[in-house]
């Protein structure tokens, strides 16, 4: 069976209560990507940034993770094979269903930056501007979020694991956003197949051999089910 890849994104975290991004009433709806989201906007008005952070850390904090995450840490748990979670994702409930696993490729809730000098530390609950780094002392504390114009995280490393992976699934992400909407043509073209879960199809779901449409709190435990009965 090999290796198994598995992309997320908001949709796998929507039934535990976290807002997705591109929904009418998403993230997005209430404010504006390059004010909360890209590095100029932090510069522009570093509370907005933090105050928009700080809320979704609490939603985070209160949400339970669902079906859909559960039945990714129960496949990592008896697959014979590795798998990996490759996360747009920046709440912590992959981690709490027990996916160990893990690539958070546009970093973490949980994760604080210090934007002068690089360390990285546990987030607090509630960040403000201005925030001491512990290293150098200096006020350049920043929630650890990949912004758009930012690198994400790992990309080598997952690289090399869609080179070598026999199955690559990707699950409640719209496609809208790069490099992760291109990671589907990159396992095709080092010959994985391919499974999209969604609601509708994704902006890539063309390039998906296999598509299980409805929400993923049902699709993803019975094709876990599948995935280990032929491995059994
Ligand atoms: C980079 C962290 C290069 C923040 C995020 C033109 C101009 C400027 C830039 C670009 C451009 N073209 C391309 C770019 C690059 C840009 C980009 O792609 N922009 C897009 C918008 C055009 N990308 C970047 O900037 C990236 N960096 O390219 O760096 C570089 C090179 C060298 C040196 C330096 C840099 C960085 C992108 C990362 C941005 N950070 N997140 C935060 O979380 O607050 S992106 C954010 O949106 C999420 O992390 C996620 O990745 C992304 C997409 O959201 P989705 O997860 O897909 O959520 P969405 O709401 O869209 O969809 C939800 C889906 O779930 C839907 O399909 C829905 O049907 C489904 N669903 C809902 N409920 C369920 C469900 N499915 C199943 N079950 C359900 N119950």
């Amino acid at each position: 069976m090999g290796k198994i890849v598995i992309l997320t994104g908001a949709g796998i975290s929507a039934e535990s209560g976290l807002g997705t991004f591109r929904a009418e009433d998403g993230l997005w709806a209430q404010h504006r990507v390059e004010d909360v989201a890209t590095p100029e906007g932090f510069a522009r008005d570093p509370k907005l940034v933090v105050d928009f952070y700080n809320a979704r850390r609490a939603q985070s904090a209160a949400a339970e993770p669902n079906a859909g995450h559960e039945a990714l840490a129960r496949l990592e748990t008896y697959h014979p094979d590795e798998v990996i979670v490759v996360t747009q994702n920046v709440d912590d409930l992959h981690e709490r269903a027990g996916t160990r696993n893990l690539i958070h490729m546009h970093g973490a809730l949980s994760g604080a930056l210090c934007h002068a000098c690089d360390h990285r530390w546990p987030a607090p609950m509630v960040m403000a501007p201005g925030d001491p780094c512990p290293s150098c002392r200096r006020g350049t504390a920043r929630p650890d979020i990949v912004w758009f114009g930012e690198m994400p995280y790992q990309m080598d490393e997952i690289f090399d694991h869609l080179a070598s992976c026999e199955i690559f699934a990707s699950v409640g992400t719209s496609g809208n956003v790069y490099p992760a909407a291109g990671f589907v043509a990159e396992a095709r073209r080092m010959g994985a197949r391919t499974i999209e879960f969604n609601l509708e199809r994704s902006l890539v779901g063309d390039l998906f051999e296999d598509v299980r449409l409805g929400p993923a709190t049902g699709t993803l435990p019975a094709w876990v089910d599948e995935v280990l009965s032929r491995t059994a």
